[in-house]
Order: structure tokens, then C-alpha cells, then sequence
């Protein structure tokens, strides 16, 4: 049973060590959202808001969900008596369409309430059987090939058992042999679009086949279940899709329009862990791996996401990198760290989210506070 009586949304400001380019923009800072429910108890549950600054990854914003969360989320979440965080979506069905970001940081937020009134860990929790993880790295678009290769190589000796680099047009083929050629023929490397190409751009794409990739996400428009279904027939490399898939049934649309052969999940994305946990079932019964990406988050986000990644079904390197990667100082402790052989321990015998969230960094960075109940 969870009976959330107070929410407080906490907005941090957090500096990135590196700013991080994608096909449709840059990010060097985050405005976070942060989610604390507590119960009557003194339970709490954190959950961490995806959405960045501006609409260019996904049309939600920090306002657009901070405004989602305070005028019609929360107020049916808060005083709500659920016996589970799998009840928190059917709250907002038919009332509230979209807005799966500002849905995810409260229904993730009451997984971690759950979690830490039963004094299970979220791993567990949520039916985690993997004791540890392999992280991949997103590499962001750079000025210069060079730039890129050395990314790219430093990455392989941090451990990592992925690398991934964002390509956009005039910033592909040649970029991709390049790194290909600097790692040797055996490291797993993929590319990630951000949904920058169009099907008439299919030769472009299928120059990338020759590179021996893991998968090229999200090539096409985020709503052209159809045309990556058109593409994928013409590719040898799969297709992977992140922007394309908010929900379980868009994945199981694109699996029956054959639009791809693996699929990204980000709870934060899908509106929380009961979907996410219905598209790794769905992938899981139609043998479809599964891993779980990343939207640059603190260490609260990526406790969810390490928790996530331990289901059966996480069968491809996670872009899960350690929390120095990201931060001067992450607001959790312990940090987030990677074996050097590129995986994260998954934090079974921990309640809760497994890391001690950080009032006193919290509050450093705090910008904004709102609070219902
Ligand atoms: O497409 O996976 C993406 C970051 C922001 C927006 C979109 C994406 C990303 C990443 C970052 O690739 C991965 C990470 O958190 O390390
Ligand atoms: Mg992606």
C-alpha cells in the first residue's frame, strides 16, 4: 500500500562537465526536476523529470512539466491510497493525454516510495534478476573527426562495453569509418540519429552497413513507424528506436511493421516503470532485446534506470556511465561508478533506489521549490 500525503518538487541546476550535442541541439546545462513523495509514515520516494530545457529531444519542457505535474498530475496522486506504484498510471488515464515525462517523475518517484515502505530494494522491486549491468557510452556530436576518435579511444580504455556516437547528416560516414578504423573491428560501436535522416537519405544510411555497427537508432522521424519499417528492409544493420516508442503499444506496432530489431527503453520517456516494464515483457515474449538509454540524468534518474536494467531482458549495454562522467558532484552517494570492465553493480541489497539522495546538494542547486499537501 502507498498513500503519498506531500510532494515537493525541487528544480536543481546542474552543470555539465562537457557539453553534449545532438543531432537537433546542445545541452550544457540541466534544469532538473526533482520529485520527493513522502507518506504519513515519513516514507520517501525521489523521482527525476527527463524533459529538458527546450523541445528538441521530445516536445515536453521543465514547464511544460512542472505545469503537467502541479495542475493535473499530483493533485490525483497526492492523498491518493494505492496498493501499488503499478496503480499510479490509471490515475491520470483519459484525464490527462501525453505528457510522459512529467508522468514518469511521479510514477518513478512512487516505485521509490513503494519500494522503501516495503524495505525492498527498486531492483528487486521490480523483478531485477542481474546482479550487475554493462554500461555503453553516448558519445555528442563533435567539431572535428579527430575530436570524435579521441572520444571514441578514450572510451575503450575506460572499459566500456559500447560506444555509441551521434551522427547527423554531414557528420556520418566518414566520421563512423573513422572511429571504426581507430577501434578495431570487434568493439561494439552503434550510431544514434535523433531522428535527423528522412527515407530518401536510405543510401546515406546504407553506406553505415559496411562499419559492422550494433545498430543505428532512431534514424527516421520520431511518429514514421512506416517508413523505419521501409528503411530496416533495406539495411543490414538494425534498427534500434527511442524517440519512436512512448508507449507499449507504438513498440508493438513498430515490432509488427518489422520498423526495428531492438528497442531503447527510458522509463522517463514511456511515462514510468510500469510501461517500461511492459515493453521489456512485450520485447521479451517476441524475442526482441532490450536496453535501457539515458537522458543525461542525476544520479536519482539513473538509480531508477540501474534498477530497470537488471530485468532479464537487458540483454545490450546500457547507457548507464558513471556519474563522474557527467557531474563535478552528483547530488547521490555513493556516485555512480563502472567496474574497468564496463559494468555498474546493481544495488540489490540496498532499500530503496540503493544510493543516499543528498538534501544538502539539493538544496545548493536548487532554483525553484514547489510543494503540494
Ligand atoms: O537519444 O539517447 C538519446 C541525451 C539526451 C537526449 C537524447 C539522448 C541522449 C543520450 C545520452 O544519448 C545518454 C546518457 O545519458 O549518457
Ligand atoms: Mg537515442
Amino acid at each position: 500500500m502507498i498513500a503519498p500525503t506531500r510532494l515537493v518538487l525541487h528544480e536543481v541546476t546542474m552543470r555539465l562537465k562537457e557539453p553534449f550535442r545532438i543531432s537537433s541541439g546542445v545541452t550544457e546545462t540541466r534544469r532538473v526536476l526533482l520529485v520527493e513523495l513522502t507518506d504519513a509514515e515519513g516514507h520517501t520516494g525521489w523521482g527525476e523529470c527527463v524533459a529538458g530545457e527546450t523541445p528538441n529531444y521530445s516536445s515536453e519542457t521543465v514547464e511544460t512539466a512542472r505545469l503537467a505535474i502541479l495542475q493535473w498530475l499530483a493533485p490525483r496522486l497526492v492523498g491518493a491510497r494505492l496498493e501499488s506504484a503499478k496503480k499510479v498510471p490509471a490515475l491520470w488515464t483519459g484525464a490527462v493525454r501525453g505528457h510522459r515525462m512529467a508522468k514518469a517523475a511521479l510514477e518513478m518517484a512512487a516505485w521509490a516510495l513503494e519500494a522503501d515502505v516495503r524495505q525492498v530494494s527498486l531492483a528487486r522491486l521490480l523483478g531485477g534478476t542481474q546482479q550487475r549491468v554493462p554500461v555503453g557510452i553516448s558519445l555528442g556530436l563533435q567539431e572535428t573527426i579527430d575530436a570524435i576518435v579521441r572520444r571514441a579511444v578514450a572510451a575503450r580504455g575506460d572499459g566500456y562495453r559500447r560506444i555509441k556516437i551521434k551522427i547527423a547528416p554531414g557528420h556520418d560516414a566518414p566520421w563512423v569509418a573513422a572511429v571504426r578504423e581507430a577501434l578495431g573491428p570487434d568493439v561494439p560501436l552503434s550510431v544514434d540519429a535523433n531522428a535527423a535522416y528522412h527515407l530518401e537519405d536510405a543510401d546515406e544510411l546504407g553506406a553505415l552497413d559496411a562499419y559492422n555497427l550494433v545498430m543505428i537508432e532512431q534514424p527516421l522521424a520520431g511518429d514514421d513507424l512506416l517508413r523505419h519499417g521501409q528503411l530496416q528492409a533495406r539495411l543490414r544493420t538494425p534498427i534500434c528506436l527511442d524517440e519512436s516508442i512512448p508507449h507499449a503499444d507504438a513498440c508493438a506496432a513498430a515490432l509488427e511493421l518489422a520498423a526495428c530489431r531492438i528497442v531503447n527503453i527510458k522509463p522517463g520517456r514511456v511515462g514510468g516503470l510500469t510501461e517500461a516494464l511492459r515493453i521489456h515483457d512485450l520485447c521479451a515474449a517476441e524475442h526482441v532485446p532490450v536496453w535501457c538509454g539515458g537522458m543525461l540524468e542525476t544520479g536519482i534518474g539513473r538509480a531508477h534506470n540501474v534498477a530497470l536494467a537488471s530485468l532479464p531482458n537487458f540483454r545490450l549495454p546500457n547507457d548507464l556511465s558513471p556519474s563522474a562522467r557527467y557531474w563535478t558532484e552528483d547530488i547521490v552517494e555513493p556516485a555512480w561508478t563502472m567496474t574497468a570492465d564496463g559494468f555498474v553493480t546493481v544495488p540489490h541489497d540496498r532499500v530503496g533506489l540503493g544510493v543516499t539522495v543528498s538534501r544538502d546538494r539539493i538544496d545548493d542547486r536548487t532554483t525553484h521549490v514547489d510543494r503540494l499537501g
